[in-house]
């Protein structure tokens, strides 16, 4: 049985696919849970405004999204992109039907001039979200992927490429301009938990923590915060986590984790199985918290939030 500690405000730091589980698990044992999502790998295409990372948490907390890719809407039909390529237009980036609904309402909004901060709000309470849903920053930035032909944004190096080209170099780009909506800091400074969710440390949390007031706050608070390891020994739990460490120089395992994160947080949950990187995560300041973190199913999504709660609460 869950627990529900509702006076505890947390915070996740969240990405896409490998954020969203520990999301939904979470806004099951407290109400009291505000997700700061990823906005790097936002991306304009056909003239409409996508934000995969924001919507997977959209779908994920609203029952929509569809488990098995893990992005879009389940039941989606695709006859839209279809048009598209009889069209000859890009069609390398799928928008299901369904989908495509949200990102027209966003970007009409957005053209209206509102924020991305009020059209992420305005789309939680349409789908009966309780969860409040922050965008890391209202202002464009994007993650870039250099590339021995080229650099890109990570959209077309994960998805239209398939992963495949060597990388150079990963760059946020336009981060300096990056500020976070008000709330964004007011929600971090204010939780009794930061959460790091088990997304991709480089596409999906890296964009976030590197937002310089959203850094500054966390080096402030690290005591407060606990990352959950999104890697199973040197195994990423879910995309392309391993391959982008690597490029990065950082060490593809929990210690590596622990060494990328230890000026932001000073706890680090792991997979149980990996007793053995334990001393070397104490030496980077970081305290090491064991228990299965692969969440497979509901059960082990409410399993592991309880698990934080229980652990942190009063730390
Ligand atoms: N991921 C894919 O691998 N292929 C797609 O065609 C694709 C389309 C897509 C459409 C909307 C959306 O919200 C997400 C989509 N994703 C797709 C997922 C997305 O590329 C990544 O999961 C995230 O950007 C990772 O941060």
């Amino acid at each position: 049985m869950p627990i529900s500690v509702s006076f505890i405000l947390i915070t996740l730091i969240a990405g896409g696919t490998g954020s969203v589980k520990l999301a939904r698990g979470l806004s099951k044992v407290t109400e009291d849970l505000v997700v700061v999502s990823n906005t790097a790998d936002n991306i304009w295409l056909h003239g409409l405004y996508i934000c995969p990372d924001i919507d997977t948490v959209v779908y994920g907390l609203s029952g929509l999204l569809d488990k098995s890719r893990g992005w879009g809407v389940m039941n989606d039909s695709f006859v839209f992109m279809e048009q598209m390529k009889r069209l000859g237009q890009d069609y390398w980036f799928k928008i299901g039907d369904k989908d495509l609904a949200l990102h027209v309402a966003r970007t009409h909004f957005l053209n209206e001039g509102k924020s991305l901060s009020w059209v992420t709000e305005w789309i939680r309470k349409k789908l009966s979200i309780s969860t409040v849903i922050l965008p890391a920053s209202d202002y464009h930035f994007e993650t870039r992927i250099e590339t021995p032909v080229g650099e890109m944004h990570i959209q077309e190096y994960w998805v239209k490429n398939h992963a495949e080209l060597d990388i150079l170099n990963i760059m946020y780009e336009g981060i300096e301009k990056a500020v976070p909506s008000p709330k964004t800091l007011h929600a971090i400074r204010n939780s009794d938990m930061i959460v790091i969710a088990p997304g991709n440390p480089i596409s999906s949390i890296g964009p976030v923590t590197s937002i310089p007031s959203i850094r500054m706050e966390l080096e402030s608070r690290k005591k407060k915060v606990i990352a959950v390891s999104p890697l199973i020994g040197n195994q990423a739990l879910s995309g392309p986590a391993s391959k982008y460490l690597r490029a990065m120089g950082i060490e593809c395992s929990p210690v590596g984790i622990a060494s990328h994160y230890s000026n932001i947080a000073s706890n680090l949950v792991i997979s149980e199985s990996d007793k053995e990187y334990e001393n070397r995560i104490l030496n980077y300041g970081v305290d090491v918290y064991k228990t299965n973190i692969i969440m497979e199913n509901e059960q082990d999504e409410i399993k592991l939030s309880d698990y934080i709660l229980k652990t942190f609460n009063n730390a």
